[in-house]
């Protein structure tokens, strides 16, 4: 099996961080999804955006979120992503589609825009509100989503996350609350995920942190890519 990434990409990241947590072997793959040549094309069955997971014989899996969906389904002893009570497993689908909605492009809008348009505040304060309401499901337990195991959950949020501790602080001198116990919990929550050695053997060639910086300057600009600004 091989993983189809970019060193930079939060969804990637995720694909990798699910194959590293259910321990699935697999072949890294770097790629520049940008340079779209016709074997990519035909790779990322026409997309052209990684994360792509590909077995030989069978077609490629695509989007990060199936992806995740996909590994869970692979092995079905390993840890799992997914609780098997449906309660619960629709309660992750729910959070899952949150963070692809309602965080990750206001925080894709806030951090591009704010140079070039008026007025980000409107972003800013959704991506705070999309934060807040995950932060307050997170499982009281805690210290992961739904208690003592990572799940799909952290795994969809965590790579975003990560960037918005970084490049928004960095861009933007932003700064999440602390202020009240929700805030507290979301950030034990934080600390647990990227103390995990599935993010942090995705996270730890070169400089990271610093390279991460410097690739995502031009969105800092408002430029780089448009899609994921899409409501
Ligand atoms: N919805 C996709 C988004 C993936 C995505 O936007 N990947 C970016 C890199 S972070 C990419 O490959 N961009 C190349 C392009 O859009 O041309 C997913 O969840 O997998």
């Amino acid at each position: 099996m091989k993983l189809y990434s970019a060193w930079y990409c939060p969804f990637a990241q995720r694909a990798w961080l699910a194959l590293q947590v259910e321990k699935i072997p697999f072949e890294y793959v770097e790629i520049d999804p940008y340079l779209k040549t016709q074997s990519w094309m035909e790779i990322s069955r026409n997309t052209g955006q990684v994360p792509v997971i590909t077995v030989p014989g069978q077609h490629s899996v695509i989007d990060s979120t199936r992806i995740i969906e996909f590994i869970e389904q692979l092995h079905p002893s390993a840890p799992k992503l997914f609780s098997a009570d449906a309660f619960i497993n629709a309660e992750q689908k729910y959070w899952i589609e949150h963070i692809n909605k309602r965080i990750i492009p206001y925080f894709y809008r806030y951090f591009k825009f704010s140079d070039s348009r008026v007025d980000t505040a409107a972003d800013k304060k959704q991506m705070i509100d999309g934060l807040h309401q995950f932060a307050q499901a997170i499982d009281h337990r805690g210290p992961f989503f739904n208690g003592e195991q990572i799940s799909a959950v952290d795994i969809a949020l965590i790579p975003f996350a990560y960037r918005i501790n970084l490049l928004l602080q960095h861009y933007r001198r932003f700064k999440l609350p602390e202020n009240s116990a929700i805030w507290q919990k979301y950030l034990h929550w934080y600390q647990a995920n990227i103390e995990t050695s599935a993010f942090r053997s995705t996270v730890s060639q070169g400089n990271y942190q610093q390279r991460l910086i410097d690739f995502y300057l031009p969105y800092s600009q408002g430029g780089g890519q448009q899609d994921v600004t899409q409501l």
